[in-house]
Parts: structure tokens; C-alpha cells; sequence
């Protein structure tokens, strides 16, 4: 018997708008036209600058006591622009982790929500009817199995045209839920799109200190899932890859996975001092990467933007920004027993006294309390 190799594969890389903003026309153009029009780029670039504001007033709410704690989307705006813009708003699910705030919005969720979320607001996370994202998942890695579950579900009710998109960073790609989710989603064979934004850093361990592989990407061949990295700042490459992976999702009603290589340019979160873990000289040269200023240059080599255009999108971003948080500063103080109703459609016996006495066994239950002892015993 001789050997054979039994398995041979590759894994490409995508870049159109590099660096220095040199756009490859051989992939970045479709039937004589960009694959983005200049309009749909100006959209994209001001619905990132936008993003980039919300991430400074954040960041400020955060420091002046305002906000719980905040992870900025700094320096990875290209990756959910990109792919969010590849999706079908209102047909497509987003899952998302919490850096992905501009593809929740570009889906229907307004701002203010996101604010909430961070604020310990509850109703940051009641997402609006008909907007199809699930909340911002703190916990890393247990959105995806949803991801991988909704996608099931459009497969079981035959709708063909469905997709879902997962966010997750590099780290959750060493939790044991990003293994499940990939695994069902490959042996279920369900329209689902794992989008990785591998921005290097998970927290202060940087990616080979919690992976032996190389790249993210590769871990897709395990659960033999077409896969694809792309430049993670280059909206150009990270829209064409989202587009055609949904493409091949549903009409292949399979998974596809894409590592979008990426870098967070601010701290892990404002609870986090980057400076501790990682070098001045690396930040420097992932800022000269940043996806604005590439997207910036580009749109100005076509004369599809000035300086007055951008004085006037940063006073515009200035006001939208402002609104967002004047929304959530102005809605009405939730009552306690809030935070029960948006768990379970319906409640049990043991949550609903804890919900009409506000206390939980764990912080001891007075059994004096009034009303207390008489629901307890019907329970
Ligand atoms: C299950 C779980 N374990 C640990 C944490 C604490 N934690 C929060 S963010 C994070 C690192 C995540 O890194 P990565 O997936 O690369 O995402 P990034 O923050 O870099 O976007 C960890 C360990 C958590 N939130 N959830
Ligand atoms: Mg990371």
C-alpha cells in the first residue's frame, strides 16, 4: 500500500484596497464597475465615522461615570460595515459578540441601545420587533451556537433565501461553544457565516499565546467549511468576501467561515490599559492601517471627497452622536422588576416572588416579608 496524501487544501487571502489605498482592479471591479459604487462607499465611510464617534462619546460617558464599561470598535469598523452591508437587512440574522456595533445598526438597531446595553439598561437588549440581531453577547463564544441554531431553523422551515452572521473575536475561537456551534453548523450543513475578527489581542493574550495555528481560518478545515481570510480594514475586500460567502451559503445551505484580520486600536476595554501588554511600535503601525483613512484616500482618488465634505460629515457625526446619547439619558428609569421580563416568555413560581419581593435566595429571603411567606407556600 503506498501513501497517499489523503487531504490537500489552501487557504487565500483577499485584499483590494491596500494600505496605501491601491485599489487591485482585478478583484475590486465587477462588469466595469467597483464592486462599490462611490455612493455606497461615501455611505460606508460615514456610517464608520459615525461609529467612531459613538466609540469617543462612549469612551467619555465611561470615564465620567455614565457607563458600566465600554469596548470600543476602534480600528475594526471595516470588518462589520463591510459585512453588514453584505447582508439582507430584514431577512438575515445578526448575532453579534460586541464590536460589531455598526453592523447592528446598519440592520435596523438604533444607537441608543447599544448605549443601554453598556449603561446595565436591560432594554438595551430588547431588541426592536423586526430588527433580526440578537443582543450584544458579552459572554464569548455562546452566540454562535444561536447563530448556528437560527440558521437550522431556516433550513427546517425551508426558507431558502435566510442567513445568518456570527461575530466572535480570535480568542473565542479557543472556547469550546465556538467548536460546537462549527460542528453543528458544518454536520447540520446550515446557512450560516462564521465571521471572525481576529484583531490580534484576546484581552492581553496576544493570538500565539492561545493558538498554536497560525491563522483562524484554518480551523474551518476541521469541519471542512469553505473558508477565506481577507484584510479585516479594507471594506472593499471584507464586503466582496461577506457577499459571496452568503452567496455560497444559500444556495449550498452551508456555512462559511471568514477571518477578517484586524486590529483593535483602542484598549480591550475602558476597564483595560493596553499600554501594559503590547508596544507603542505595534499600535503605530496598525494606526497606518486604519480602515477610515484608507477608505478616506480612496473616495478622494475618484473626487468623490474634500475637506470640506469631511468638516461637514464630522459636524454631522458630532450631532447624530449627541442624539443617540441624549436618547438613552432620557428614558424613563426602569422599575426593579424590569429586570425579570425579557428572560422567559413565561415566568416561574420561584422567579415571580423573586420578582414581587426583589429578593433572591442567595441574598437570604425575609421570610416576614409581607406577602413573602403566603407566595412561598403556594409555590
Ligand atoms: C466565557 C467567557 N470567558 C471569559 C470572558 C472574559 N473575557 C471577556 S473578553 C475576553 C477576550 C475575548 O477575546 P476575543 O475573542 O479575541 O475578542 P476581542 O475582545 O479581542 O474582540 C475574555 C476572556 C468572558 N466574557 N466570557
Ligand atoms: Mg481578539
Amino acid at each position: 500500500m503506498p501513501k497517499n496524501t489523503v487531504y490537500e487544501t489552501d487557504i487565500e487571502f483577499l485584499s483590494i484596497l491596500d494600505e496605501d489605498a491601491q485599489f487591485d482592479e482585478s478583484l475590486g471591479i465587477e462588469d466595469g464597475e467597483p464592486i462599490l459604487s462611490d455612493e455606497q462607499v461615501v455611505y460606508l465611510y460615514e456610517q464608520m465615522w459615525i461609529g467612531r464617534q459613538l466609540d469617543e462619546i462612549a469612551f467619555k460617558l465611561q470615564r465620567s461615570g455614565r457607563m458600566g464599561t465600554y469596548p470600543q470598535n476602534k480600528g475594526q469598523e471595516a470588518n462589520a460595515a463591510g459585512s453588514g452591508f453584505a447582508m439582507k437587512k430584514g431577512t438575515d440574522w445578526v448575532v453579534p459578540c460586541y464590536r460589531e456595533n455598526i453592523a447592528m445598526n446598519l440592520h435596523g438597531l438604533p444607537y441608543h441601545y447599544i448605549l443601554l446595553h453598556w449603561m446595565g439598561d436591560e432594554r438595551g437588549n430588547q431588541i426592536p420587533e423586526g430588527v433580526l440581531c440578537t443582543p450584544i453577547s458579552v459572554p464569548i463564544g455562546t452566540h454562535m451556537l444561536h447563530a448556528a441554531g437560527i440558521a437550522w431553523s431556516f433550513k427546517l422551515r425551508g426558507e431558502k433565501d435566510r442567513c445568518a452572521i456570527t461575530y466572535f473575536g480570535d480568542g473565542a475561537t479557543s472556547e469550546g461553544d465556538f467548536h460546537g456551534a462549527m460542528n453543528f453548523a458544518s454536520t447540520l450543513s446550515v446557512p450560516v457565516v462564521f465571521y471572525c475578527q481576529n484583531n490580534q489581542w484576546a484581552i492581553s493574550v496576544p493570538r500565539e499565546q492561545q493558538m498554536a495555528s497560525p491563522t483562524v481560518a484554518q480551523k474551518a478545515i476541521a469541519y471542512e467549511m469553505p473558508r477565506i481570510m481577507v484584510d479585516g480594514n479594507d471594506i472593499f475586500a471584507v464586503y466582496k468576501a461577506t457577499r459571496d460567502a452568503r452567496k455560497y451559503c444559500v444556495e449550498n445551505q452551508t456555512p462559511y467561515f471568514i477571518e477578517g484580520v484586524t486590529y483593535r486600536l483602542g484598549d480591550h476595554t475602558t476597564a483595560d490599559d493596553a499600554r501594559r501588554y503590547r508596544s507603542e511600535e505595534e499600535l503605530q503601525q496598525w494606526m497606518a492601517k486604519d480602515p477610515l483613512i484608507r477608505t478616506r484616500k480612496y473616495l478622494e482618488s475618484r473626487d468623490a471627497w474634500n475637506d470640506e465634505r469631511q468638516l461637514e460629515l464630522e459636524t454631522h457625526a458630532r450631532k447624530v452622536v449627541d442624539e443617540i446619547v441624549n436618547e438613552a439619558n432620557s428614558i424613563a428609569e426602569p422599575t426593579t422588576s424590569e429586570i425579570f421580563d425579557s428572560m422567559f416568555a413565561e415566568i416561574d413560581d420561584d422567579l415571580r416572588i423573586q420578582r414581587d419581593t426583589m429578593r433572591t435566595s442567595s441574598i437570604g429571603q425575609n421570610p416576614e416579608q409581607a406577602g413573602l411567606k403566603a407566595q412561598t407556600q403556594n409555590a
